[in-house]
């Protein structure tokens, strides 16, 4: 492709589009239950320029993506060192870190809800050294996964007290936050199994209702995940509307995933493409305006080229979606079937103001052929669909 061509594709990621990518997807060296590594070790320094090449716009780290477990001090300073280089050489960001608090033996009963208090107290450190790295990179989101918070049995685990637990930890790291003066907030990933039988805030709606426990609820959000959603046989999109809704989608991982079984981080627009498609609908049309993060798993099928076709393809398909979202908007057909199908009345007030529910009493009303109504949903989604497909427009 020439450069000229390059400018002038409409698919081409750009840093305005706030595409970021995990150093652990990218880096994903194809370590699965059934297998060995595939790939070599990724140098986060060529991931930063490799994403910067590509046209991404942030890349996001766990704390021991970037400086592997167990390094000396030393080691950890000169990692920074060369980490930030590549940042400031590319101009590429760090809107967003977290923690791993799930890959070493110590956490295999969970971290901040570990039933061994040590292990308690050794996982809030861990987290409060990597919050400090993520402020001094400039992270104004902090992703709270609790991989391992969970249980096989419920004989192993009280919830309720696992959940006292949670929040005791979470106002804890609020605190330090507002305390160190941080500008950041916590978003968190909710999951409903693996790696453990069954995972604590299972899904979207478990989180924002544990969220309104919390001292500082203004603080802390969620960090929906497409496939995370899928595997509770959830829908994404009305999940992730719900989170706008409530002011709480503070991050988002995109990827795909084939319905509920194991999570397949499949790149974006893979699996569920129907609703990758108004789910960017959503997020563009919906007043989102956060990182569009991918959290997805190159294929062990993959070379080192593949890897980065992968990447690639997840902001390509996003563009794509996101002009197809365009021209369904724009259609006037669909204009005109959305008016059909009374999308506006939804938004009219149930009672006009000034009214009162003594005003419903009389109204002459006759629900027999209200009933005989046809909404004409098969319409609007057909031309979805071929917006979709790129059948129209
Ligand atoms: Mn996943």
């Amino acid at each position: 492709m020439t450069t000229s061509a390059a400018v002038t594709d409409p698919y081409q990621p750009r840093p305005e589009h706030k595409f970021s990518f995990g150093l652990w997807t990218i880096g994903w060296q194809g370590v699965d239950p059934f297998g060995v590594a595939v790939r070599p070790p990724l140098d986060p320094v060529r991931a930063v320029e490799k994403l910067a090449e590509l046209g991404a716009w942030g890349i996001t780290f766990h704390d021991d993506d970037l400086i592997p477990f167990g390094s000396s001090e030393n080691e950890r300073d000169k990692i920074i060192a060369a980490f930030k280089g590549a940042l400031s050489a590319t101009g590429l960001v760090v809107p967003m870190a977290t923690t791993n608090l799930f890959g070493q033996p110590v956490f295999k009963d969970g971290a901040l809800t570990a039933n061994d208090r040590d292990i308690r107290r050794y996982a809030l450190r861990k987290m409060l050294r990597n919050i400090d790295l993520a402020a001094e990179l400039g992270a104004s989101t902090y992703v709270v996964w609790g991989g391992r918070e969970g249980a096989e049995s419920a004989a192993a685990k009280d919830i309720r007290v696992a959940l006292d637990r949670y929040k005791e930890s979470l106002d804890l790291v609020c605190a330090y936050i507002r305390e160190r003066g941080y500008s950041m907030r916590l978003a968190l990933e909710p999951k409903p199994n693996e790696p453990r039988g069954d995972l604590l805030l299972p899904t979207i709606g478990h989180a924002i209702a544990f969220i309104g426990t919390l001292e500082h609820p203004e603080m802390v959000g969620v960090n929906p995940e497409v496939g995370h959603e899928q595997m509770a046989g959830m829908s994404m999109v009305h999940g992730v509307a719900q989170a706008l809704w409530q002011d709480k989608l503070f991050h988002i991982d995109l990827n795909g995933q084939n319905g509920p079984r194991y999570d397949q981080d499949l790149r974006f627009g893979n699996g569920d493409v129907k609703s990758a498609f108004f789910l960017v609908d959503l997020l563009e049309h919906g007043g989102y305006t956060g990182p569009r993060h991918f959290d997805f798993k190159p294929p062990r099928t993959e070379d080192d080229e593949g890897v980065w076709v992968s990447a690639a393809g997840c902001m390509r398909n996003y563009l794509i979606l996101a002009e197809r979202a365009r021209a369904f908007r724009a259609d006037p057909e669909v204009a005109e079937a959305m008016s059909a199908s009374r999308l506006g009345s939804l938004a009219v007030p149930t009672l006009a103001p000034g009214e009162t529910l003594s005003d419903l009493r009389d109204e002459e009303f006759d629900p027999v052929e209200a009933g005989q109504r046809g909404l004409h949903y098969e319409r609007l989604d057909q031309l979805a669909l071929e917006h979709l497909f790129g059948a129209r427009g």
